[in-house]
């Protein structure tokens, strides 16, 4: 035992030092405090001398074990600051930053309004068609008594397809959902209350009009019902949409060639902001004798009342939209403002 105690404090204060992890630092203390450390060496060493020596040994190991001891215990709490600081830095978070707000997918406000559409028919006892979006020109034109020359069959008002029916006559991208009238009814016997919502296609693009845009049409063909059942059934559904009853519809004569007679149909609020003016929301009216034969019934027996609209029209005048283009630019700001 050549070392003296303060050499042994001085090792150990270095090896301390030196440790620059928690591992690290015990495997250190081992070595000065452990089982075979050199203090315990010491300890065991007094064993053999007489009482006065190991009084006075003693006393000054134990002075040095206390030295080590609290070299250590600095040690560690320096190496525990110092991961903590290190952790804190890693993890730091800037509160002033804005919030990262996580939005909500939602439905498109036509698909809302579509859905609103859907139930409230539903609710009044109307099923619910679609079919395809690439028509033929009978389905689209010639069995809604459309005549050959029709402008609405003309490349400047419907969008064709290059590819032919088995008439040899281009397809077009329907221009309404009336061909889907025509097919529930040629498929239903008996009375029929469809409505059929979907997309439609027209060469048209303004602030009211897209080249693709959404409609429903109805169809309610039953014995002994008028136009008075028609107008009933619309003005529910109405008040109904726009959660209202304090509002007017009339029927204004107009003409449509599926229909005859053809009216439009107008309501009138009696508050809100668009009160006090008739607003255009359907065209409506008898179904033609013609279309009638041509649902493959015969219209001495069957009379029948249809009715169109468009989803977007009504999504705007319910929400105070005034440009129909905001539906399709994706801007989030018009969703949230109007949809939530
Ligand atoms: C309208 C206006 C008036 C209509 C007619 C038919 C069918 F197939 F029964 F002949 N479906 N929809 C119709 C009638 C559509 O939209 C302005």
């Amino acid at each position: 035992m050549t070392e003296s105690l303060d050499d042994i404090v001085a090792q150990a204060e270095r090896a301390f030092a030196q440790s620059a992890t928690a591992p690290d630092l015990e495997n250190a203390k081992a070595r000065f405090l452990g089982k075979q450390g050199a203090i315990t060496e010491r300890m065991k060493a007094l064993a053999t001398v007489d009482v006065e020596v190991k009084k006075q040994q003693g006393a000054v190991i134990n002075a040095a074990k206390q030295a080590i001891e609290a070299a250590l215990a600095a040690r560690r709490s320096a190496l525990a600051e110092a991961e903590l600081n290190e952790r804190l830095a890693a993890q730091r978070l800037d509160v002033t930053l804005p919030g990262r707000v996580a939005h909500r997918g939602g439905l498109h406000p036509v698909t809302q309004t579509w859905m609103r559409i859907e139930e409230i028919f539903a609710s009044i006892g109307f099923d619910v068609a679609d079919g395809p979006e690439i028509e033929t020109d009978w389905y689209s034109f010639t069995a809604l008594n459309n005549p050959e020359n029709h402008p609405a069959r003309s490349m400047q008002d419907t969008f064709y397809v290059d590819a032919r029916d088995s008439d040899g006559r281009l397809l077009c991208l329907r221009p309404h959902t009336s061909p889907m009238q025509v097919r529930y009814a040629q498929q239903h016997r008996g009375a029929i209350r469809v409505i059929c919502p979907g997309k439609t296609y027209r060469v048209d693009s303004d602030a009211t009009h897209s080249p693709m845009f959404h409609q429903f049409e109805g169809l309610w063909m039953e014995e002994g019902i008028s136009l008075a059942d028609l107008k009933s059934v619309f003005t529910q559904f109405l008040v109904q949409y726009f959660e209202t009853d304090r509002l007017n519809v009339r029927f204004r004569p107009s003409y449509f060639p599926f229909t005859e007679p053809s009216a439009e149909v107008d309501v009138m609020f009696a508050e809100g902001a668009l009160a006090g003016r008739w607003l255009e929301v359907a065209g409506s009216g008898q179904v033609h004798p013609q279309v009638v034969r041509n649902f493959g019934l015969d219209p001495e027996k069957t009379v029948g009342f249809a009715f169109g609209s468009g989803i977007e029209r009504l999504a705007m005048l319910r929400h105070g939209v005034s440009d129909l283009r905001l539906f399709y630019e994706n801007d989030l700001r018009f969703f949230f403002f109007f949809f939530r």
